[in-house]
């Protein structure tokens, strides 16, 4: 197995210990650190993204391999220069007020970020008003919002209301995703919807081409 092989394997496999190292060890080797990115981490997150779509990995696991991303990313991080990594898009993105779910929301958020999209996750039990300030302060191409509950899709409803009654706003793409939420419910709010972590990389991949 080669060094790049070993990178995207440490990902897929979660193994958070061991992945500086070899990132280390391919940089000392005179490799540069976007095709370590690239060839390594990345290529593992997609194997990660494809397994969980398959059903054959599960959130622990996903949790896992982002850690290990993370780990990972710390030591690139000051060496990548701007503009090697390609930034897909900028997404805000929240669980809704009154709702306090934010495990899938976060699987979303790392998927996304995997896929090279820059986030800023606003947490949970975010009011529509401070969604709609995200949005004029941060200019995303994307707002996605996630809600577990029944009662608080109700939330997510106002919040697209008030995005689009301001001009500043209007325009911005809408994802929602959760347990409540369906292709029905997303469309008669204006909103788009996918199922999982990986379906939402796909859907906000279409919504910035
Ligand atoms: C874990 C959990 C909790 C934890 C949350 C911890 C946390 N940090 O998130 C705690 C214990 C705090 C909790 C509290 C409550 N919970 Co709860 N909880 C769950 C549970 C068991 C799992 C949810 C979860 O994390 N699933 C795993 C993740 C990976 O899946 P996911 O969230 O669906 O996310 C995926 C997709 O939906 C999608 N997605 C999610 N968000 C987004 C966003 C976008 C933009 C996109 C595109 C996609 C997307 O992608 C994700 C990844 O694939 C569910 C039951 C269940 N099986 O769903 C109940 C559940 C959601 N809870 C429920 C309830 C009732 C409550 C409480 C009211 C209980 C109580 N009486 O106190 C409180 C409410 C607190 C509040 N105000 O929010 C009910 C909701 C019922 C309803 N229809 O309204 C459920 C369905 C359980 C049940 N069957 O009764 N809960």
């Amino acid at each position: 197995m080669d060094i790049l092989e070993m990178i995207a394997n440490d990902v897929v496999e979660g193994e958070m210990d061991e992945i500086a190292d070899h990132v280390q060890e391919a940089l000392d080797g005179g490799m540069e650190p976007k095709k370590v990115l690239d060839e390594g981490m990345l290529k593992g997150m997609n194997t990660v993204g494809d397994l969980f779509k398959e059903g054959e990995m599960f959130v622990p696991e996903v949790l896992m391999s982002a850690k290990t991303m993370d780990e990972g990313m710390e030591i690139l991080k000051p060496l990548l220069k701007e503009g090697d990594v390609t930034k897909a898009g900028v997404v805000v993105m929240a669980t809704v007020k009154g709702d306090l779910h934010d495990i899938g929301k976060k699987l979303v958020c790392m998927m996304l970020e995997g896929a090279g999209f820059e986030i800023h996750d606003l947490g949970v039990d975010v009011t529509p008003e401070e969604i709609r300030d995200a949005v004029k302060e941060k200019n995303p191409d994307i707002v996605g919002m996630s809600a577990m509950l029944t009662t608080t899709m109700l939330s997510m409803q106002d919040t697209v209301a008030l995005l689009k009654q301001d001009a500043t706003t209007q325009n911005v793409k809408i994802m929602i995703g959760g347990a409540p939420a369906n292709p029905d419910v997303a469309t008669e709010m204006g909103a788009n919807y996918s199922a999982d972590a990986s379906a939402a990389v796909d859907l906000a991949v279409s919504l910035v081409s």
